[in-house]
């Protein structure tokens, strides 16, 4: 099976390649553009981006949202990640938790499928903490700031395979992926 994924990013790409093709579902890349609107559920987000993406290609189409949410701060940068990341940067957010003790942390996918029988939605959170100091150079984002629960290093430190026994869109992408593999027929024919 053949699913097309819209995003700007091809880390996330990459990232869903690898996840999914443990049930056979190749990801291609999407050229419908991801359209954000400004929500603080990511959930929301997605259901729209992919609401669009599938307008533009008749085809049904996954688009994933993501936001690092840091307990110690209420949440933030939550849904507002990509923004704060573009802005500060993961360096802007190790300077906001110098002195802070509390380092946990969880980043949430929510991966959207868009088909001719509307749009579901799979989410899936990643627990752990934000690290003292930036490590590794692999991944994107805030990768080298984020160790998840059970490891001792930091995603930027991680290949795609390690990073995916994790992480938040890999977790969210197998949901769609178990739900694919009941529905597909009904699915592809309508
Ligand atoms: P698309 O919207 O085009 O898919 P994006 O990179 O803008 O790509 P998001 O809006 O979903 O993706 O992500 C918001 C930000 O959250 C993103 O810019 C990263 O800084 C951060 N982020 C999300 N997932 C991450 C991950 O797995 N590792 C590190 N940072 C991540």
């Amino acid at each position: 099976m053949k699913l097309l994924f819209a995003t700007s990013n091809k880390h996330k790409l990459l990232e869903a390649r690898e996840a999914l093709k443990p049930y056979g579902i190749e990801v291609e890349p999407c050229t419908a553009p991801k359209l954000e609107v400004q929500a603080e559920s990511l959930e929301t987000v997605a259901a729209y981006a992919a609401q669009v993406a599938y307008l533009v290609t008749g085809k049904p189409v996954v688009v994933e949202d993501a936001g690092l949410f840091i307990e110690a701060l209420n949440g933030f940068p939550g849904p507002y990640s990509s923004y704060v990341y573009k802005t500060i940067g993961f360096k802007g957010i190790l300077k906001i938790m110098e002195g802070v003790e509390d380092r946990r942390a969880y980043f949430e996918s929510a991966v959207a499928l868009a088909y001719r029988g509307g749009v579901r939605v799979f989410t899936h959170r990643v627990h752990g903490r934000i690290a003292r100091e930036p490590r590794g150079s692999g991944g994107f984002g805030f990768d080298p700031i984020f160790i998840p629960s059970g490891s001792t290093r930091t995603f930027a430190e991680m290949s795609i395979e390690e990073k995916n026994r994790y992480s938040h869109r890999a977790g969210a992408l197998r949901k769609l992926a178990e739900w694919l593999l009941r529905e597909a027929s009904s699915l592809y024919t309508g």
